[in-house]
């Protein structure tokens, strides 16, 4: 029945799974649920009534889920390798791979339901106190070790050659790099208010579009590690203690501050949304913002010591040990990652991969002022991203504005 691939629907899912793996015995009664909010692939969730054992089944299909558009099956085996070797470069950072089936296109996982999908959980305030030793060690070990710095030429090359990501770079280079800055929004794709902002400023600013332009290069020539390539706050499964990436469905060798840009830029998503809702009177409130400013400053520049501290410990080329030139490396990285983190911004308020913690605020007037609040950030990013060397300047830049910009 496997044998070719088709959509499976929940009832095919156990039958697939009693047949191509040994997690469930035949005797137990198992349900299955469709559970995948994302743009698309297919997310089912398989459970056994009598152990309470449970298994996630990611399947894609060969065209998007919510635009149909057509996408080839090769991200679901880059998606599966990604997994597993992520999860040799940063142990227990990324669920447990149980089988890939290039047949079906089909990843059989861990199942994470004991934790939360992180935006959801920043969207009501919870805080997260390790969170950015967690993100910036997924980062660093993920990053540093597919960097030239430590990866032997050939395997970087072949590891490159064996990532190319044809399909998913191009939604990327669309939905990040392009249609926010030239495609003329119409009326509900932004608040009232913002719409001329948007088609008669930001979409007019020239300068804006060459900085843009210039990060797009980048994006598109900058082979620089195996990112992630989609590294936002709903591919993240957190809890108090532990913490999961999940999706590595964009990764390729592209620019490594492709990925910071990503993680700082859905902080600020959620720090923004806590700004402009109404205060209900308690402390918690007060307690989140402080510490999605601790946890931007921190995510950033936990990241860039631990990136430092494996190139200098493992073993790199001589021509790369020049201390000048590591320093200049390390801030051109961070440029890069603010000018993403703008990019990223952006393209969530703008186009039309939008957040829910933006999209969700009810109020007219809040959600006008949050989308202001955040494409005054993203300009900022991105224009005067050579400026910036620490997180707790990125940090300033989004408490400055939160303060300052009104509509
Ligand atoms: C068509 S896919 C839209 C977005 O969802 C994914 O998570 C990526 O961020 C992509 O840009
Ligand atoms: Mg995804």
């Amino acid at each position: 029945m496997f044998e070719n691939h088709f959509r499976m629907q929940e009832s095919d899912v156990i039958q697939y799974l009693l047949e191509k793996t040994d997690f469930f015995s035949g005797d137990d009664k198992l349900s299955c649920k469709e559970i995948g909010d994302g743009n698309l692939n297919y997310v089912f969730r398989v459970v056994s009534e009598e152990t309470d054992k449970s298994i996630i089944v990611k399947q894609a299909d060969r065209s998007s889920r919510s635009s149909k558009r057509e996408l080839s099956l090769d991200r679901n085996r880059i998606e599966a390798e990604l997994l597993i070797y992520e999860g040799q470069l940063a142990p227990g950072l990324v669920p447990t791979v149980y089988l890939y089936d290039p047949v079906m296109a089909s990843v059989v996982m861990e199942d994470l339901s004991h934790l939360r999908i992180m935006r959801y959980a920043l969207m009501k305030e919870e805080r997260f106190p390790r969170f950015a030793e967690q993100i910036s060690d997924f980062m660093a070990k993920t990053l540093a070790n597919t960097s030239d710095f430590v990866m032997p030429s050939a395997e970087k090359k072949a590891l490159t050659g064996k990532n190319i990501n044809p399909d998913m770079c191009g939604i990327s280079e669309r939905l990040v790099y392009t249609e926010p800055y030239f495609k003329a929004l119409g009326p509900g794709d932004v608040a009232e208010v913002n719409l001329s902002y948007v088609n008669d400023d930001l979409q007019q600013d020239e300068a804006l579009k060459a900085a843009v332009a210039e990060l797009k290069m980048d994006f598109m020539t900058k082979a620089q590690a195996l990112i992630h390539g989609d590294l936002h706050t709903g591919s993240i499964f957190i809890g108090q203690d532990e913490m999961k990436v999940i999706d590595p469905e964009f990764a390729f060798a592209g620019p490594i501050g492709y990925d910071v840009g990503n993680v700082l830029a859905n902080l600020s998503f959620a720090w923004v949304r806590s700004a402009v809702m109404k205060a209900d009177g308690s402390e918690k409130k007060e307690q989140f913002q402080a510490w999605a400013e601790k946890a931007v400053a921190n995510s950033l520049d936990l990241f860039v010591d631990k990136f430092k501290k494996i190139i200098e410990s493992e073993k790199t080329a001589p021509s790369f040990r020049v201390q000048a030139f590591q320093a200049q490396y390390m801030r051109e990285l961070v440029c890069d990652s603010v000018g993403v983190a703008g990019l990223e911004i952006n393209r969530r308020v703008i186009g039309i991969a939008k957040v829910a913690d933006v999209k969700t605020i009810e109020n007219e007037a809040e959600r006008a002022l949050a989308e202001r609040i955040l494409m005054e950030i993203a300009r900022h990013f991105i224009q005067q991203r050579a400026s910036y060397r620490f997180g707790s300047e990125i940090a300033a830049t989004i408490k400055e504005m939160i303060k300052t910009i009104k509509v």
